[in-house]
């Protein structure tokens, strides 16, 4: 087949056509498979309440970025927290799609991604109830329904976030939930507590029969290597994973005092004695996400969590100081964005990724995939969904991949004007790096 050349006239179209063709591994999502259970009542009525695998209208409604727009327009003090949060899935459901979709426009990412999930799904968007889309979604058998988002969003690995100090999902692991393996996921052992509260940790652990006591000790750090051994192993995990605040450091600040730097203490000599020992014994990178300061507004839940500007000195220092260990990061905050991008230029051992959260936004994803272009060429990792329901898919990777689109023919047709010839076969070159092979080669280095 004649090689198709790059013009200024077709760049967007071959851009656009590579990033569409290219079947994608999400590297950050939290969907689960049928086998962790579901909520959402299948063809034969079936739920499990606490089922770990969201989809379907009603979840895809009360996502948290939408339950914190939510109470912009109808506050607390005319629908207060406790209530909204006794009423069922549905009727809050109900009354997000009423008072942001029917009485407003919506116009907002999280609000647009509904319609575009509506739209993918040969639904119209214009319904003034749900109870077509709640007919459509009581059709689906939730396994043939997931292999038809990921058809329909050119995914074809999801890798999930495994907390392993969340009681409902270690009893569906312990109770072998991931037997036979599902090949459409991977696990990702999300460890948390070990890093950000300690003595909760140790207390769990000990509950759970490993000899470690509040403060960590010489056994401690061999019981904590012990358990994340078993649990890598269980969930063949893939790496390992934490959330940060944004006032963390490293090495910790001196100047922390009290009770905030016995925790901090803590926390960075698991990081030091256990968790970096047992990512290098098994070649696996540690993912930070950091920036993240939870609980602002606790009564919103998982919506009242908060963006900080971080440290990015912190993340030069891990990599300085840990050289055979591999960091996979990301940052909240857009402050953040280039001194982090900077940073990725000094160390091979440091791999960013993704528009995290409140970055997933299509402004915010064009400039920072321009900056990373220009800084780092194609050694990155533009986007990882974040999807909490299997539907967001729908729309979490389209919007982006137009965005990264735009980014990348842009800079094509720069280095056209230099007079570099340039081919359909190295724009998919760049697209298989950007969507796939820059993630699962630095898992593998
Ligand atoms: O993006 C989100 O949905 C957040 O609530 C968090 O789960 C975040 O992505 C995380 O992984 O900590
Ligand atoms: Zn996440």
């Amino acid at each position: 087949m004649d090689e198709i050349n790059l013009t200024l006239e077709n760049v967007e179209s071959v851009v656009q056509h590579a990033l569409l063709h290219q079947p994608i591994t999400d590297m950050h999502t939290h969907l689960y498979p049928p086998t962790f259970g579901t909520p959402v009542p299948n063809r034969a009525g079936h739920v499990d309440a606490d089922g770990l695998m969201l989809w379907g209208i009603d979840q895809t409604l009360t996502y948290h970025y939408l339950v914190a727009e939510v109470f912009r327009v109808v506050p607390a003090t005319q629908l207060p927290f406790d209530t909204f949060w006794k009423m069922t899935v549905a009727q809050q459901a109900d009354h997000i799609w009423q008072t942001l979709f029917i009485e407003r426009t919506p116009i907002s990412e999280a609000c647009r991604g509904v319609l575009t999930v509506l739209e993918r799904l040969g639904l119209d968007p214009n319904e003034k109830s749900l109870d077509t889309y709640r007919r459509f979604f009581n059709q689906q058998d939730p396994d043939d329904y997931l292999n038809r988002v990921m058809e329909l969003a050119g995914v074809n690995s999801i890798t999930m976030t495994n907390p392993v100090f969340d009681d409902n999902e270690r009893q569906r692991w312990l109770g072998g939930a991931n037997h036979p393996v599902d090949s459409r996921f991977k696990a990702v052992l999300r460890i948390d507590a070990i890093l950000r509260d300690y003595p909760m940790a140790a207390r769990r652990l000990h509950e759970w029969g490993y000899g470690v006591q509040p403060q960590p000790d010489a056994r401690g750090i061999a019981e904590v290597q012990r358990f994340l051994r078993e649990w890598l192993d269980r969930q063949q995990a893939i790496y390992m994973a934490v959330s940060l605040p944004p006032e963390w450091t490293y090495p910790i600040s001196p100047a922390a005092a009290g009770s905030a730097a016995t925790a901090a203490n803590a926390g960075q000599t698991m990081l030091e004695q256990a968790v970096l020992p047992v990512c290098r014994e098994r070649k696996l990178p540690l993912g930070l996400m950091i920036g993240a300061r939870l609980r602002v507004q606790a009564q919103l839940r998982e919506a009242g969590d908060m963006v900080g500007r971080a440290d990015v000195l912190a993340v030069v220092n891990l990599c300085l100081r840990h050289p055979d260990n591999k960091f996979l990061v990301t940052m909240l905050s857009r402050e953040n964005q280039h001194e982090l991008c900077v940073a990725a230029r000094k160390f091979g051992n440091l791999m960013i990724f993704g528009c995290w959260w409140f970055l997933n936004n299509p402004s915010l994803i064009e400039e920072i995939t321009r900056m990373r272009l220009e800084l780092l060429g194609t050694s990155f990792i533009p986007q990882h969904s974040d999807a909490r329901v299997l539907d967001q898919l729908l729309y979490k990777w389209p919007h982006s991949r137009e965005c990264i689109g735009r980014a990348l023919a842009d800079k094509y047709r720069d280095l056209l004007g230099t007079g570099l010839r340039l081919t359909q076969a190295q724009v998919q070159r760049d697209a298989r790096l950007l969507l796939v092979e820059n993630f699962q080669d630095f898992l593998s280095r």
